[in-house]
């Protein structure tokens, strides 16, 4: 085995160290989020045609859809299944003036600032009957309203922090560490306030990004954003406002993702059995937009899985992107973790392809890890562990 600089730090992730994410969906009043988020859950909350329908938060847990675990469940039937899961958060309308206090403005954002990742609703559907809060309909200005209000709560919250740090610094003025925070913060403001940038969209350092995790600011949140359109357009794949908003969603950054939904549709469906579903969809050469959101939530927030296969379960470990096989371990079991001495591992494609897993090993494809290894996502993997009552002790 290599010793020594095989293990260049990787640099950290942008926001909380813990793979115990959630998403919030964000938007205007009345742009379709809580008909979202009964259809990602298939819960129902009050889905009202006023604003402020939604007002206290609501959180579930939604499984992530994913054929190599239904594949796998097929293989091993299994006595039990754990698929991974995404929590979502449905979140009250945002109002122009939130982050000076407007509509339920300061709540609201503090919904925000409690999720990890943002699902960014816009609504393109045109109705007579659902009152639009900015009057007419325009999802360019809708966008720029929400990313605003959330720009200005960071600026207000950087500029609060920059007091603090140079008061510090005045009273450190040897401590390095100090200055060295101030001048970021300073940084950091200039980029928020003056360049009006989002801090998503940054080029961060390892020791910034260590600051930006302390901070935890809204727009450092990875965000997808979501069209909410109507059926027939959606089934069209066509709307007038569709260019301009990738215009706009490119203008921040390019190729970012944008998945277009239909809320009107993603109800109707609800009320469907499976079958009835796809005869519904079948002749539009159209699927459902839920399972793509869902997935793309869970990516956003750089989590992936490994899988644990047996006759007793088959189940998915969630963990962030860039997570070493002893960590990956302690997900299962602090014990795990600790006591960690290698992880077995076979990737899906592997195991998919040969069938079995002493099909894996003959074909040479069994490997054996140390704690140096970084767990890719689909691995299907097996830890050997020494947890105080004897060696192998694994799962
Ligand atoms: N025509 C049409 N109506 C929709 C669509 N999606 C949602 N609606 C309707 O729009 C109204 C508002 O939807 P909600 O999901 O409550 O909106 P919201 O964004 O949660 O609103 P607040 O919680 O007040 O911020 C409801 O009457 C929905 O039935 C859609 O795709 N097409
Ligand atoms: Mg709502």
């Amino acid at each position: 085995m290599k010793k020594g600089k095989e293990d260049a730090t990787p640099k950290p992730l942008l926001g909380r160290p813990t793979a115990n994410l959630k998403m919030g969906i964000v938007g205007l009043p009345n742009v379709g989020k809580s008909t979202l988020y009964n259809a990602l859950t298939k819960l129902s909350v009050p889905a009202e045609n006023y604003p402020f329908c939604t007002i206290d938060p609501n959180e579930a847990r939604v499984p992530v859809p994913d054929r190599r675990f239904d594949w796998l469940v097929d293989v091993f039937k299994p006595a039990s299944v754990v698929p991974a899961s995404l929590a979502i958060t449905d979140i009250a309308g945002l109002v122009k003036g939130a982050a000076s206090g407007e509509g339920l403005g300061n709540a609201f954002l503090s919904h925000i600032r409690a999720v990890d990742g943002i699902f960014h609703v816009v609504r393109i559907f045109e109705s007579g009957d659902i009152t639009h809060v900015e009057g007419a309909l325009d999802p360019v200005r809708d966008m720029e309203i929400i990313s605003e209000e959330l720009r200005l709560k960071d600026v207000e919250m950087v500029e609060a922090y920059y007091d603090k740090a140079e008061k510090e610094s005045r009273r450190a003025a040897k401590d390095k560490a100090k200055q060295d925070e101030l001048a970021f913060v300073g940084r950091l403001l200039n980029y928020l306030r003056e360049e009006k940038k989002e801090v998503r969209y940054g080029d961060w350092n390892a020791r910034e990004i260590e600051w930006l995790n302390e901070l935890q600011l809204i727009t450092a949140k990875p965000v997808v954003y979501l069209v909410n359109m109507s059926e027939n357009d959606y089934f069209n794949k066509k709307n007038r406002w569709l260019a301009k908003i990738k215009q706009w969603v490119d203008s921040k950054q390019k190729d970012q993702l944008i998945i277009p939904f239909s809320g009107a549709l993603e109800s109707k469906l609800l009320e469907m059995p499976e079958e009835d579903q796809k005869a519904y969809l079948e002749p539009h050469k159209a699927l459902p937009a839920i399972p793509k959101i869902i997935k793309n939530g869970y990516s956003a927030l750089r989590l992936i899985y490994f899988f644990t296969c047996g006759a007793d379960e088959v189940r998915c470990w969630t963990i962030r992107q860039g997570t070493k096989a002893p960590q990956a371990a302690g997900v299962i079991h602090t014990d795990f973790m600790n006591g960690f001495i290698c992880a077995e591992v076979m990737a899906y494609a592997d195991f998919k392809e040969h069938g079995s897993e002493s099909a894996v090993k003959a074909a040479g494809k069994y490997r054996q890890e140390g704690k140096n290894y970084t767990v890719v996502d689909g691995d299907i993997m097996f830890f050997k562990a020494n947890t105080g009552g004897g060696l192998g002790k694994k799962k």
